[in-house]
């Protein structure tokens, strides 16, 4: 299967990111043949400084080497070094029905979330992502839940293409994780982790171990004592459970069983202790990363040209089917 996906350069990734997204890339990238892109076109639709957005660029690019994602075996690159992707996003623009656009919970969380920016590109934003997805004519879409109505609008817009002039597209399919597909904030288990939510909400890949500790020792919990997992009653604890299984690969009954007759804060504790240890590796390869920035150009450079002639062949025919050449 040919695998799109791609994680937007707005700040440190964080464990959500990464157990909803990036870890299923992983396993991917042994049996099929994957494209991931830093979708920096997407981060400018949010408020952004531009003076830390090539900055930004490269420490997500590190973090897909760090957490494992091999260059050779994958396409790795920025989205705005291939220009066709703004091409194919204006033309399939041309075939979206603004009712669907309309629908899109994430526009309306974020106008919300940033009501003095609020553009067009935010509201397009689902357009250009189907013209990602499209113009590697991919199957699959590992992603977390919150861009599954995203992926959906991707499909229906491939089909749109395929009846109205001839089809090209495959239906891409989303790819989700069995669990961790959302993993919520530590201050708010009501709302997902995001990057650009308070840094308390969220564990970044590459926090220190006090500053994880902190963090999960003051993660908010439920009332009552037991550790048990119940998404509607204890919406904390049970979060903080599904973090611990998806770091351990045991399932949470047995997790249960080992905190029986514990307290919040001994659990606490030895989820910190899980975490830090799995982040442990990522922190060292990122460390090693900073120092070699030409490196970590080169892997992008090499990715933009090999993402460029599939982009340019997929571009060539949807010109041709759409009568402009
Ligand atoms: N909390 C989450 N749990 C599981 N998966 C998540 N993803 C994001 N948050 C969670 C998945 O990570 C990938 C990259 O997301 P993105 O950077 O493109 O944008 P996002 O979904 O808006 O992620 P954030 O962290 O919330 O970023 P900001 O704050 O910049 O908007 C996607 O596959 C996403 O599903």
């Amino acid at each position: 299967m040919r695998i799109f996906s791609g994680i937007r350069p707005t700040g440190g990734l964080h464990i959500g990111n990464y157990l909803g997204a990036m870890k299923q890339w992983i396993a991917l990238q042994d049996t099929n043949e994957c494209v991931f892109c830093i979708v920096d076109l997407h981060a400018i639709t949010t408020p952004y400084d531009p003076k830390e957005l090539q900055k930004n660029i490269l420490e997500t690019t590190a973090v897909y080497l760090a957490a494992g994602i091999n260059p050779d075996k994958s396409v790795i690159f920025v989205q705005s070094t291939v220009k066709e992707h703004a091409e194919l996003a204006w033309l399939l623009g041309t075939i979206t029905p603004m009712g669907e656009l309309s629908r899109m919970t994430q526009f309306k969380d974020k106008s919300k979330q940033h009501k003095d920016y609020v553009n067009a590109g935010l509201f397009t934003y689902p357009v250009l992502m189907a013209a990602d997805i499209l113009l590697y004519k991919s199957q699959g879409v590992p992603v977390g839940i919150d861009q599954q109505q995203h992926v959906e609008l991707a499909r229906t817009i491939a089909k749109k293409f395929n009846q109205k002039f001839e089809k090209i597209f495959p239906e891409p399919e989303t790819i989700l994780p069995k669990t961790g597909a959302k993993i919520m904030s530590l201050t708010d288990p009501k709302r997902k982790m995001s990057k650009s939510d308070d840094p308390k909400s969220c564990i970044s890949l590459f926090d220190t171990p006090e500053q994880i500790t902190k963090k999960i020792m003051s993660a908010t919990t439920d009332s009552g004592k037991d550790i048990t997992y119940n998404i509607t009653k204890k919406p904390g604890i049970s979060n903080l459970l599904t973090i611990y299984s998806l770091l351990t690969d045991r399932s949470v009954q047995d997790i249960q069983k080992d905190f029986e007759k514990k307290t919040y804060s001994e659990f606490k504790k030895s989820l910190a202790e899980v975490v830090i240890n799995y982040l442990e590796p990522f922190r060292r390869k990122q460390k090693e990363l900073q120092t070699r920035d030409v490196y970590v150009k080169d892997i992008l450079e090499k990715g933009a040209n090999r993402a460029k002639i599939i982009a340019e062949t997929t571009m060539k025919e949807v010109r041709e089917k759409m009568g402009l050449a």
